[in-house]
């Protein structure tokens, strides 16, 4: 039986890729529909061509990890879009998609995007400097004046890799600069804030060695349940505290070296204020 990787997923209608680059428009077999619930974009299937390039996909094999926003099946990782001007861009999403990549066990890079438009270069380096002092692969890249694009594809990576961020900040065109022939959709400016997407389908495309994912940008990010010790472990830069209470939760508890670290400027406030946030949103009660 003939496997493929589903690539895209238009109106319900997924798209298979076989390895040597052939495509299938494809049904799902009502059993595999039943069983398997919602298939996805990076899931692996087994499929029976019929004619004129179309198939029926009789089986998808299991998956690896996955992320529910945007859905894509057996990540590997994600690039977490940042633009600092138009839009300009929000540090709790961008700390959120990476907290919840690492709950996920999904790798995170930082790109910041449009970096030919920022005039704040101040602002710019303290950015990369604290998300690389934790230990982040971090990016600066322009479509325009062409910064940093190069480097960015030709680092080895392999499997899924999905572009995450709000609307606007980039994805697409970053997808275009780098496949022109794709026939990928960008916005112009005028629509960014009004809360219209312009890419609204996951789509795959092969990069080198890599598959990487464009995504409408969402902005709605959850993790209900969560594990408010994960939550805090995905902090990478309090790694090393050593708080009076073992279980501490970083909030209220006495000699808490995390808060310490905060009021001596050793640590981000604006990440721990997102900690807060996310305790609060996400976390099931702290016990
Ligand atoms: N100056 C400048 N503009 C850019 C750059 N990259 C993208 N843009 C512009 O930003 C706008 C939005 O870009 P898109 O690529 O459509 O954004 P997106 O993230 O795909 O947005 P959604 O699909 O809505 O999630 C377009 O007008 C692009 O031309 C860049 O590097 N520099
Ligand atoms: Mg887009
Ligand atoms: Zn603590």
């Amino acid at each position: 039986m003939p496997e493929g990787l589903v690539t895209l997923l238009e109106a319900n209608r997924p798209t298979v890729t076989t390895s040597t680059g052939t495509q299938f428009l494809c049904y799902l077999r009502g059993r595999v529909r039943r069983d398997a619930g919602r298939i996805m974009v990076g899931d692996r299937v087994e499929f029976e061509p019929t004619e004129n390039n179309e198939a029926i996909i009789t089986r998808i094999l299991p998956r690896g990890r996955q992320l529910i926003r945007p859905p894509v099946a057996n990540i590997r990782g994600i690039f977490a879009c940042f633009s600092l001007t138009y839009p300009s861009g929000n540090l709790e999403l961008l700390d959120k998609r990476l907290v919840l990549a690492a709950l996920d066990g999904i790798e995170a890079e930082i790109v910041v995007t449009k970096v030919d438009l920022v005039n704040d270069t101040e602002r710019l380096h303290q950015l990369l400097s604290l998300y690389r002092s934790i230990g982040y692969r971090t990016w600066s890249l322009s479509v325009v004046d062409e910064t940093g694009i190069a480097e960015w594809l030709s680092t080895p990576r392999d499997g899924i890799w999905v572009l995450t961020g709000e609307s606007g900040v980039g994805k697409s065109s970053l997808i275009r600069r780098t496949i022109p022939h794709a026939a990928i959709e960008t916005a112009d400016l005028s629509r960014i804030g009004r809360g219209q997407q312009t890419t609204r389908w996951v789509r795959l495309l092969p990069i080198h060695n890599f598959w990487l994912a464009d995504t409408p940008g969402y902005t709605a990010l959850e993790k209900e349940g969560a594990d408010p010790r994960l939550i805090a472990s995905a902090f990478w830069e309090w790694r090393n505290v050593r708080c009076r209470f073992p279980d501490c939760s970083h909030r209220t508890e006495p000699e808490c070296q995390v808060v310490a670290g905060v009021s001596g400027g050793q640590f981000a406030q604006t990440r721990y204020d997102h900690y807060r946030l996310m305790l609060e949103q996400w976390a099931k009660r702290w016990n």
